[in-house]
């Protein structure tokens, strides 16, 4: 039995003084005491439930940054996805492996205990599979364990290169996968015991409803379905035109939605939409700052919570790694749309940063499909414990709140993963991740 004493804990809904928390050999949170003295326990000031990154493409990663250079035309989402697209094309799985590595070790860095990987890069370069069909995606699963995140895995069905059954084009066909290929894809990584396993139609666009209700019919219960919808205007025409309905609309009539599924993006959403995913229960996967780097648009937050409605936040394209900054650019989205202050999650007298963490956490391990995402008895311990540069003369029950809002950079001092202390990764190992990831970025930047 492993114990920690916070002087600080953020439980559900309330911070506690003088914690006193035992964790299990299987890494679950099993006591928890308040007002009491340090015993025999690792001591820290500030602990947290560990966030959950809900959405990630590890390779783009390594272009974050490195697209922001205005072209001759006019620059969108969908000029960036091909610049996105020739980058992708050279990747090996070794560049694989070293990207993910490198970011899983920056986002424990940053207070991420858990990671959902949306992976579609299943094929070389002409599209053929791999000698091990799942070889890609194993290197994620290596890079996760080099890092010492809990991974959840989503391999994805990408099988048409829009709306109306088109053709995938040429780099597309990296990604292509029909249903079996995804279901035996899991059963040979069934083999992972340390991985969530889930799945991800990757959008309307590239499945279709048919497919979906296959895949998702096939999948073991309870697995983690993802996939992206309405994150732009353009997508939402074309579905429209394609099938007389919006993506949300589309989705939830012909497929259904409950508390397995993730909707990442759903930016933008008609009145009933909001309210139906709301009233489902599945999160709304929210990718603050690449939604903002690719002009997507601005998610209905505060129309989203007020009708109930579960969310958490994703890194995305990476641009960035903490998901201190994620809420921040969550809050302030609303408020230059609102023109007022203090939106999120309104409660009278609860700091704004507060209830954000507590409810992306707790959304973000739905999606991930563990239970954790609160300091809670019965849950695992994905936890942090955290600390802020500079300001440390304030009440650490404050120190979230500025490092979300008040400039103050987050430092994570401890990380637990399933109850295991992996005080981020240890400082070699981190190094020769580092290390390699360098030498990739050389070599793709040559
Ligand atoms: C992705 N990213 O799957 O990486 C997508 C781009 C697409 C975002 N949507 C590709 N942010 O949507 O077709
Ligand atoms: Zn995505």
């Amino acid at each position: 039995m492993r114990t920690i004493h916070a002087a600080v804990a953020r439980l559900p809904g309330r911070w506690a003084r003088d914690v006193h928390i035992g964790i299990d050999a299987g890494g679950g949170i099993v006591s928890i005491d308040e007002g009491v003295a340090s015993r025999d326990a690792e001591r820290v000031a500030c602990l947290l439930p560990g966030m959950t990154n809900l959405h990630s493409h590890a390779f783009q990663r390594a272009l974050a940054g490195l697209t922001e250079v205005a072209s001759a035309g006019d620059d969108d989402f969908w000029s960036w996805r091909e610049w996105m697209y020739r980058f992708m094309a050279r990747l090996t799985p070794d560049d694989v492996e070293a990207i993910a590595a490198q970011l899983y070790v920056e986002n424990l860095r940053h207070g991420y205990t858990s990671i959902v990987e949306f992976h579609y890069l299943h094929k070389d370069p002409a599209g053929r599979p791999y000698a091990n069909p799942a070889e890609m995606s194993e290197r994620i699963v290596a890079a996760a364990r080099a890092g010492g995140i809990a991974l959840t895995l989503v391999p994805v069905l990408y099988s048409h290169g829009g709306f109306g059954h088109r053709p995938l084009n040429e780099p597309q066909r990296r990604f292509a996968t029909d249903v079996d290929e995804v279901l035996r894809l899991l059963e040979r990584l069934q083999r992972h015991g340390d991985v969530r396993l889930g799945v991800a139609p990757h959008s309307l666009r590239a499945a279709e409803p048919a497919q979906i209700r296959a895949l998702v019919a096939a999948a073991p219960a309870g697995a983690p379905l993802h996939i992206h919808a309405a994150e732009q205007t353009r997508e939402v025409e074309e579905c429209f035109a394609a099938t007389g309905r919006r993506p949300l609309r589309l989705l939830l009539d012909e497929v259904g939605l409950d508390t397995r599924w993730c909707v990442v993006h759903a930016t933008h959403l008609a009145d009933d939409e909001l309210r139906h995913l709301a009233a489902s229960g599945a999160v709304a996967g929210l990718c603050p700052s690449t939604e903002a780097d690719l002009g997507d648009g601005v998610f209905r937050f505060v129309e989203f919570t007020a009708a109930g409605g579960r969310f958490g936040i994703g890194g995305d394209a990476h641009v960035c790694r903490s998901p201190f900054e994620e809420l921040r650019l969550l809050e302030y989205s609303q408020r230059l749309t609102h023109r007022r202050r203090n939106l999120a999650l309104h409660a009278p007298g609860v700091a704004i940063a507060d209830a954000l963490w507590d409810a992306a956490a707790r959304g973000g391990a739905q999606a991930a499909g563990r239970n954790a995402g609160a300091i809670e008895v019965g849950r695992r311990a994905d936890l942090i414990a955290m600390s802020i540069e500079g300001a440390d003369a304030h009440d650490p029950q404050r120190w979230l709140s500025l490092a979300v809002f008040g400039g103050a950079h987050a430092v994570i001092e401890r990380t637990w993963v399933g109850g295991h202390s992996i005080s981020g990764v240890d400082a070699a190992s981190a190094q020769s991740i580092a290390d390699r990831y360098a030498q990739t970025i050389r070599r793709l930047t040559a």
